[in-house]
């Protein structure tokens, strides 16, 4: 009920029923009995839309009248998934709009699955963003999340015959009610072309760039309203478009080839999100929509800037931080010192100084390949000028290193931000690191991991600079949303601040021995359970058994995530139960859903191989009462929604050192699941908080994993000495699961043995295997579960993103909230 809800008090089910008709009417087109679920979708949107706009002018009005510093969280991606149900919970307007349309003969739940997801990131980087403007907006901090707006987000995935199919993402074709066009800022970027050095009278030099191109950058507001509804912020994405306009005088020296040509490559700029996660390509259009939109919202910042302050720009890095959502915007650091020195014509010292007092870095990644290296010979064609200015930040940057380590030339190579070699690289970690005043990674041990393993000489350089903020979630699209019923038992315990004070959760440990507690709790994951076997059916074709344990693995795919070491250990299962019928075991679902990258081809072998064990096993009349095996297909934010809750199992399984941090961690502990996970990234801090008891540990630690590597590890060793892994990695060369096509899955064996297993799938094999043994004894004792379980959700309270925000604020940001009434 929407009993503390600033403004929407006065709203109830019939002014909604009359909004939602009234848009059907004069919005849409249409009526009552015309309408279809997504003509009503739309019609509700609207109805939506006309109490989140009011908040959003007031918003922005009082930001304004109050001058406040602001936080600009500069990201590529932005998974935001569905918006509808988000904001009418964070209005406070859910259940009287269930009613509403309920009276109207329509079913709200049928109603959201019209949404689209907005799929505008790869993962955990992309979400991450989505569940931080929730709370900037909660917390009523002034913040603007700056992006892309793709036209196409992250590919839809279809399996085929067990293969991983990409087709393109339109969540636009039949419109975005919730997106709304700015004309009014649109802003021009410029590309390409050549510097010129212009010799003043006084002798002093300047540069100006000559663009071959001018793009135009149209934004798109995306109102994030924050729980509670008193703040409404914005997520700003752009879209490129031609300008229109060229530099025909310079057409010789810039990539001119015919204006047509150009007007498609500008349009082509927020054409589609790569969907590479975590793997660099150096693509040349990748740099430039990086610079696209970084470049977009400085402008953007430093017009607002302007109309506050004029040309003073001494108090520009109070009133505005810049946090950098990894390297991807760091391109953000040279056209910051472009436009104070080339444009407003400050001194160099100056000016950097602005720039080092405005950005802050976040760091999601150690994996190498992740780290962006653009060719300076690409860069000095897309963006002559900031080549120049990188080369400068650089070279002063040496004179630093020279101080503290003088004459010594290894050291300037390896801290250089120009890689050197026939290729020369710029290396975006390090301008990133130079440029900011605050670096932080994603979770203790993360954090850890950067300043002792990345940037070590940085750390040193630079004392204080290295942070840790430790991610969060959401708990509003997390659990209220997402979870209905087991929020509401919450509420009956607890009360209903939950939500915004997530630490309150803690209270439920009182009813954690309660047996009438923990059936309520049980029944309603067993509730969730069969809607997620329906949603299964539907998907798959599959009937999955709600009173098995439902087993889940649901992330990005990748070698380090180790999707195949569950993969090896379900084919065990398999093997103990053909060799025994009676084996053991309580049934169990495993449950997968993962976008591979479309050119990461051993990411797809182990989907396929994920599908055809699958099938194989499914369709095994000795086995299926005891073990089945799904692949969801087209994971995204919206089935995280559904399957989340259903969960009785989360799979935590990266090799120790690689996961940064992980947030599908959180959210299925939130929910009442228990880990089975390895000492790697927020996984350390989740058993810190349940507890040893109430979680799975297994695995080698980071430190062992750098002793195992230090030694020399032979995979052999464990293929040789561990006769049931060795019988499952030669399985995968018969044709036992590819009927005729013996040594189709024979690629992941060959990566994990004469590959040399990067990730130490078979070094924690067997420990893995004995942590799942552990899960099964453990379910047996159904009480003692339920417990376990309880603990869980009660014990997530410090996973809130409120929190991380909290951090970053007190750490980084300096931010004050900013009351909107
Ligand atoms: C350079 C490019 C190809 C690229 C590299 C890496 C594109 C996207 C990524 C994704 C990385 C940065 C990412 O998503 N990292 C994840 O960030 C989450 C939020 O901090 C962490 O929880 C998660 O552990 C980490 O893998």
């Amino acid at each position: 009920q929407p009993v503390d809800i600033a403004n929407s008090i006065t709203l109830d089910k019939n002014d909604i029923k009359d909004a939602i008709v009234r848009h059907l009417h004069c919005t849409l087109g249409t009526d009552e009995n015309k309408a279809n679920s997504h003509a009503w979708w739309k019609a509700a949107c609207a109805a939506v839309n006309e109490q989140v706009l009011g908040r959003l002018r007031k918003t922005q009005k009082s930001h304004y009248m109050n001058d406040t510093r602001a936080v600009h969280y500069f990201s590529a991606e932005f998974l935001m998934g569905r918006l509808m149900s988000n904001n009418l919970h964070n209005l406070g307007l859910f259940d009287v709009t269930q009613q509403a349309l309920n009276e109207l003969g329509v079913n709200l739940t049928d109603v959201m699955e019209e949404e689209p997801d907005m799929a505008l990131g790869n993962g955990g980087l992309g979400r991450l963003a989505a569940c931080f403007i929730d709370s900037l907006a909660t917390l009523e901090l002034p913040a603007v999340g700056y992006g892309i707006h793709y036209e196409h987000g992250l590919f839809r995935q279809e399996i085929k015959n067990g293969a991983q199919i990409e087709r393109p993402d339109s969540w636009r074709d039949y419109g975005n009610p919730w997106e709304i066009c700015r004309p009014e800022s649109i802003q021009e970027v410029p590309l390409y072309g050549y510097v010129e050095t212009k010799y003043g009278e006084n002798g002093g030099i300047r540069k100006e760039w000559h663009p071959g191109l001018i793009v135009k950058g149209i934004p798109w507001d995306i109102p994030v309203v924050g729980y509670g509804g008193n703040t409404v912020n914005v997520l700003r994405l752009w879209q490129s478009q031609a300008s229109g306009y060229f530099n025909w005088d310079v057409f010789n020296a810039g990539g001119y080839v015919d204006a047509q040509t150009e007007n498609v490559q500008a349009e082509t700029i927020s054409k589609v999100l790569y969907p590479n996660d975590e793997t660099e390509a150096g693509k040349e259009l990748r740099l430039i929509q990086q610079y696209f939109f970084s470049a977009c919202s400085l402008k953007d910042i430093i017009r607002r800037y302007k109309r506050a302050h004029g040309d003073d720009w001494s108090r520009f890095s109070q009133q505005v931080v810049i946090q950098l959502n990894d390297t991807h915007p760091a391109v953000a650091i040279p056209e910051l010192m472009r436009i104070l020195v080339d444009r407003a014509e400050l001194d160099w010292d100056t000016a950097w100084t602005i720039c080092r007092e405005s950005f802050a870095y976040t760091n999601h990644t150690l994996l190498p390949e992740a780290l962006e290296k653009w060719p300076a010979r690409m860069f000095e064609k897309i963006l002559p000028r900031h080549l120049e200015i990188i080369y400068e930040i650089n070279h002063r940057f040496m004179s630093e290193v020279e101080a503290v380590w003088p004459g010594d030339n290894d050291m300037k190579r390896k801290l250089s931000i120009i890689e050197e070699g026939n290729d020369k690289m710029v290396r975006m970690g390090h301008l990133s690191v130079i440029g900011s005043f605050a670096v932080n990674g994603v979770a203790e041990i993360h954090s850890k991991l950067v300043k002792q393993n990345l940037f070590p000489e940085f750390d040193q350089m630079y004392p204080g600079k290295f942070t840790n903020v430790t991610n969060g979630i959401t708990p509003r699209r997390w659990l209220k949303a997402c979870n209905p019923a087991l929020s509401s038992l919450i509420d009956s315990k607890i009360g209903q601040d939950w939500p915004r004070d997530l630490d309150k959760l803690r209270e439920l440990e009182a009813f954690a021995d309660d047996t009438k507690f923990q059936k309520a709790f049980m029944k309603i994951k067993r509730d969730n359970k069969v809607a997620l076997a329906k949603e299964v059916k539907t998907l798959t074709g599959i009937d999955i058994n709600p009173d098995a344990i439902f087993d889940i693995q649901i992330k990005r795919l990748h070698e380090y995530k180790r999707q195949h070491l569950n993969l090896l250990h379900i084919m065990a299962l398999y093997r103990r139960l053909l060799e025994n019928p009676d084996y053991d075991m309580e049934p169990r679902v495993f449950l997968f859903g993962a976008k591979a990258a479309p050119g990461y081809k051993l990411a797809k072998d182990i989907i396929y191989a994920i599908n055809k064990v699958g099938e194989r096993i499914n369709h095994d009349p000795r086995v299926n009462k005891k073990l089945q095996v799904v692949f969801l297909p087209n994971y995204r934010v919206s089935l995280a929604e559904k399957m989340i809750p259903a969960a009785d199992v989360s799979e935590q399984i990266s090799t120790a050192g690689k996961e940064a941090s992980g947030t599908g961690n959180m959210k299925l502990s939130l929910n009442g699941a228990l880990t089975i996970g390895t000492l790697d990234g927020a996984n350390i801090e989740i058993a810190e908080e349940v507890g040893d008891d109430n979680i799975f540990i297994f695995g080698l630690t980071v430190e062992e994993v750098q002793a195992v590597k230090a030694k020399g590890y032979n995979p052999y060793d464990y293929y040789y000495q561990n006769q049931e892994l060795k019988a499952v990695l030669d399985w995968l060369e018969t044709d036992y699961f590819t009927p005729g096509k013996p040594g189709e899955l024979a690629t992941i064996k060959q990566s994990l043995l004469d590959g040399g297993d990067p990730y130490l799938v078979l070094a924690d094999f067997a420990s893995y295997s004995d942590a799942h043994e552990r899960v099964n004894q453990a379910y047996k004792d159904s009480q003692n579960w339920a417990k376990m379980a309880v603990l869980n959700t009660a014990r997530m309270g410090k996973f809130t993103s409120d929190r991380s925000i909290k951090d970053y604020v007190k750490k980084i940001w300096s931010l004050d909230a900013c009351r909107v009434d």
